[in-house]
């Protein structure tokens, strides 16, 4: 191991002790490393070719007993339970780290040890920050050489900077009995053992730049985020940055890429990133935001010309797909594509319907950034861009409007904390349950939520132009089941009037629960929409809402004495405007 950073050189040879590894690779970020694994994972046959219209594309199955990440194994290790919050499962670091050490003892005998060095962020941005990650698996070198920033850059600021996050992974013997995802954020430290999937292996994503991250960013003064960031250009060349929060599998990847339909022409929608938002307020009081990832680990299922053009043109090339399923012409497949029809589902077995879905729900796509045609140069930009309005939404088929506006920062803090949304194939579980998902950060904040609500409603004592908040759900469904709003690039005329409001231009009028449009504020031209589909999508009605409220209060009580006093404070001015 070539390294000067001595911390980091010692603690790769105790992790190669521990294992057992039969070798040290340290990982360059080069083409060749990538296609290096990539003939490695073939002669293995961990990939597997795809036809030659998807030039460069393998397709990856996972063990059909490891296909999501895992939150009831996901822990957060600190000294006192309060810390980690009820929010997540918790254990004391001590005992983690013993059943973690005899997890690794020899875990890795005969197989290469890989060390990745990342950085999450533009590599000489101020907010960027660092890590490296240690692993046995030549799927997940590949997967964050696609999605961060890795190997010799990021090694170079690891030895300028010193600061860096400890992840150790293994894929171990895939036995759910045997698999955890441990957090220490004290000592920027992660473990994970017994998964390659996804946010449970690639640890740059889900354990460093949310879980880790958010635990920092409380220290440091800014916020570590599960949204996406766009840029929105109007006609007239304006252009505004949103960042917006959803849960996962609730859209953020099609919001990001949106195409504008032919209605809205003139409007360019360009991607800054579809998962992860850093939010830093700069010396002029300007809050400004950064994508620290480098590329996508998204959803396929569902993605077609009509709901996300942009991904579907960018999944053609240089991608991995994990759990799709394929046609007889060895083409990927996945439902909703389509296009063709499946031979081989997402087991490796012959299709056959009665077996469930060809592709599993939560079949992946990993492709680099720069496989976008839609993403923004300013993603690159170590500054970050200045954030226009912060966006919060979840998955409900009932109750919350298509937009609203909260009346000023700390009234946005308690929308955001108080997000519902109905659970996805993203995580292992029932779906389709409303569960509380405080800014979409459920599974991904890495202390107690009370606390983290007490850090944003700080944000207000410090800075005086922060940006506006809202909420939108493009979800609403009729009692038949109907959606009610299209969705997808129609969402844009929701956008327009966020805009506009923020621009001090577009009407609403004010509810108990925010500032809503008027159907007539909202541009429905051209929208096959039925009548009265509009009114429902802006109708508040107080007692269902004094309903949920009730809910909200229950939640927060969970929390006990962590609960901000603000945030208790505006939860009771609404119930008594809703009264
Ligand atoms: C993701 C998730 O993979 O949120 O982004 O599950
Ligand atoms: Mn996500």
């Amino acid at each position: 191991m070539q390294t000067s950073n001595v911390s980091l050189e010692r603690w790769v040879h105790e992790v190669a002790e521990l294992t057992h590894a039969a070798g040290v690779k340290l990982c360059d970020g080069s083409d060749e490393e990538y296609q290096s694994m990539v003939g490695q994972m073939l002669d293995s046959g961990l990939l597997q070719e795809l036809n030659d219209n998807y030039e460069n594309c393998y397709l990856h199955r996972s063990d059909p007993s490891d296909v999501a990440r895992v939150e009831h194994l996901t822990f957060v290790c600190t000294p006192h339970q309060h810390e980690a919050g009820p929010n997540n499962n918790w254990m004391e670091p001590a005992a983690a780290r013993e059943k973690m050490n005899a997890l690794f003892a020899g875990c890795m005998e005969g197989r290469t040890m890989y060390v990745i060095p990342y950085c999450m962020g533009p590599i000489d941005s101020p907010y960027a920050r660092l890590g490296v990650e240690i692993t046995d698996s030549p799927y997940v070198v590949a997967n964050m050489k696609l999605m961060t920033r890795m190997g010799t850059p990021a090694l170079r600021r690891i030895e300028q900077d010193g600061r860096f996050v400890r992840g150790l992974h293994s894929t171990g013997d895939l036995n759910p009995e045997r698999r955890f995802i441990m957090h220490f954020p004290e000592e920027m430290m992660i473990q994970s053992f017994g998964s390659g999937y996804g946010g449970n292996a690639l640890l740059g994503k889900k354990c460093h730049a949310l879980r880790i991250a958010s635990w920092q960013a409380r220290d440091e003064g800014w916020l570590a985020e599960h949204m996406l960031l766009m840029e929105v250009e109007s006609p007239q060349g304006q252009k505004y940055y949103l960042a917006a929060a959803f849960p996962s599998a609730c859209g953020k990847t099609n919001l990001a890429m949106l195409e504008p339909p032919a209605s809205q022409s003139g409007w360019k929608i360009r991607t800054l990133g579809d998962d992860i938002a850093w939010l830093h307020v700069d010396d002029s009081g300007q809050m400004r935001a950064i994508n620290p990832e480098a590329g996508y680990f998204g959803v396929v299922p569902g993605t077609n010309v009509d709901t996300n053009r942009t991904a579907y043109d960018m999944i053609q090339h240089n991608a991995i797909y994990t759990n799709v399923a394929v046609t007889a012409e060895n083409e990927p497949w996945w439902e909703d594509k389509n296009v063709g029809a499946p031979a081989i589902d997402w087991q490796g077995k012959p299709y056959q319907p009665g077996n469930g879905p060809a592709a599993h729900p939560n079949s992946r796509f990993t492709v680099a950034a720069t496989n976008n045609p839609k993403y923004s140069p300013l993603a690159e930009d170590p500054a970050g861009v200045p954030i226009t309005a912060i966006i919060f939404g979840g998955r409900r088929r009932e109750l919350a409007p298509l937009v609203y506006e909260a009346k000023d920062w700390n009234h946005g803090v308690l929308i955001g904390a108080s997000v519902a949304s109905e659970t996805t194939a993203a995580a292992t579980g029932a779906v389709g349950v409303v569960r509380r998902d405080p800014m979409a950060m459920k599974p991904f904040c890495g202390y107690n939520f009370g606390d983290y609500w007490e850090h944003w409603l700080g944000f207000a004592d410090k800075f005086d132009n922060l940006p506006p908040i809202y909420h939108v759900n493009w979800f609403r469904r009729d009692e038949d089941g109907r959606f009610l709003w299209p969705g997808f690039g129609e969402n844009l005329r929701v956008l327009r009037w966020i805009i506009e409001r923020c621009e001090g231009r577009a009407h609403a009028v004010e509810t108990p629960i925010g500032a809503l449009p008027l159907p007539d504020d909202i541009d429905t031209t051209g929208l096959d929409m039925q009548p009265g589909d509009l009114e429902s999508l802006l109708a508040v009605d107080n007692g269902q809402w004094l309903e949920e409220f009730k809910a909200i209060e229950q939640y927060f009580s969970e929390f006990g004495d962590h609960v901000p006093e603000g945030l208790v404070a505006e939860h009771k001015k609404v119930v008594e405007a809703l009264k």
